[in-house]
């Protein structure tokens, strides 16, 4: 195939995964430019809409659910790693990618990112941190810079800022990547990398909020930005390196995949009643009969 057929082939397989439903995100939103790298990530790795699962959590980012042609589920609040971990389970030859805010994943929904990394569940996961809650109009997260003036903190945030990258790898990690929204094409890297690993792969999408987050517009982030691939030596299999990399959120911001532990074993690989079944359980989903069950009881 030449390049130019090559190339009609991506435009093709990307528009599949065009949904007629207008976007309804801010000018200028981070939000687009993830779902812009989702979406030629899949491609990239010759994945179908009808292929994958897309998981989504409540929030603007959630609002990419019906903007994507693709096998969709919009959960609740904070519960989209849960959700996506069921799915993970029923069927785990689906590529599954989840994606959730920073106001969903560090407050409401922490203790389902804290036991999605530690039983390593089979997904990408997508964090974008706009640094506030930005559907219900601005309000800090737990994200937010402290001395930021939010909707509902007029004075200012008093409190420190949680560090996603550096929580999560002190959790004992298989895959932690930190992407930036305004850099889709190696975004697009990250995710891919995410869907050829084994296990849960936490992406950190440092994202633009032009309306709610003015501290840290895109001409912010662009000096600050450090790709690892860049850094000589950097050697992303040593997680006190990435630990030590991953906590400077100021001055030299480190982008790319952080660390990486293939060694750690994904979820179902290690249950013993899942050890040498040939399907799914998702076709294993069986009717039973419990009405003898409830007549024990009444
Ligand atoms: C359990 C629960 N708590 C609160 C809400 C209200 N709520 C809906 S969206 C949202 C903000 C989402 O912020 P974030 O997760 O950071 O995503 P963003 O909108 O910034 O993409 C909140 C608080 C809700 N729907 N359910």
């Amino acid at each position: 195939m030449s390049q130019v057929q090559d190339l009609q082939v991506k435009i093709e397989q990307y528009l599949s995964f065009e949904s007629c439903n207008i976007h309804t995100w801010c000018s200028g939103c981070g939000d687009l430019g993830i779902l812009n790298a989702i979406i030629r990530a899949l491609v990239l790795e010759n994945i179908a809409p009808h292929e994958c699962l897309l998981c989504f959590d409540v929030g603007c980012n959630g609002n990419a659910s019906d903007k994507i042609t693709a096998n969709t589920i919009h959960g609740l609040h904070g519960r989209v790693i849960s959700l996506a971990a069921g799915c993970a389970i029923g069927n785990d030859s689906l590529p599954i990618i989840a994606t959730g805010g920073d106001g969903a994943t560090f407050s409401e929904g922490i203790n389902h990112l804290v036991h999605g990394v530690r039983n390593n569940y089979n997904m990408v996961f997508v964090c974008h941190n706009n640094s506030n809650y930005g559907l219900t109009t601005g309000q800090a997260s737990a994200t937010t810079r402290k001395g930021q003036v939010m909707n509902g903190t007029p004075g200012e945030v008093v409190s420190d800022p949680l560090n996603p990258a550096e929580i999560v790898l002190s959790l004992n990690p298989s895959f932690v990547a930190r992407g930036f929204s305004g850099d889709v094409e190696h975004l697009a890297d990250l995710i891919r990398k995410g869907l050829n690993h084994k296990g849960f792969a936490f992406i950190e999408v440092l994202q633009v909020c032009p309306t709610y987050n003015k501290a840290t517009p895109q001409n912010w982030y662009w000096p600050r930005l450090k790709k690892v691939e860049e850094i000589e030596n950097y050697d992303n299999t040593n997680i006190w390196q990435a630990r030590k990399i991953a906590s400077d959120l100021d001055n030299q911001i480190a982008i790319g995949l952080l660390y990486h532990n293939p060694n750690k074993e994904e979820f179902l690989s290690i249950q013993q009643n899942r050890q040498n079944r040939k399907t799914p359980l998702v076709d294993e989903v069986s009717v039973f009969d419990i009405s003898k069950l409830i007549q024990e009881f009444k």
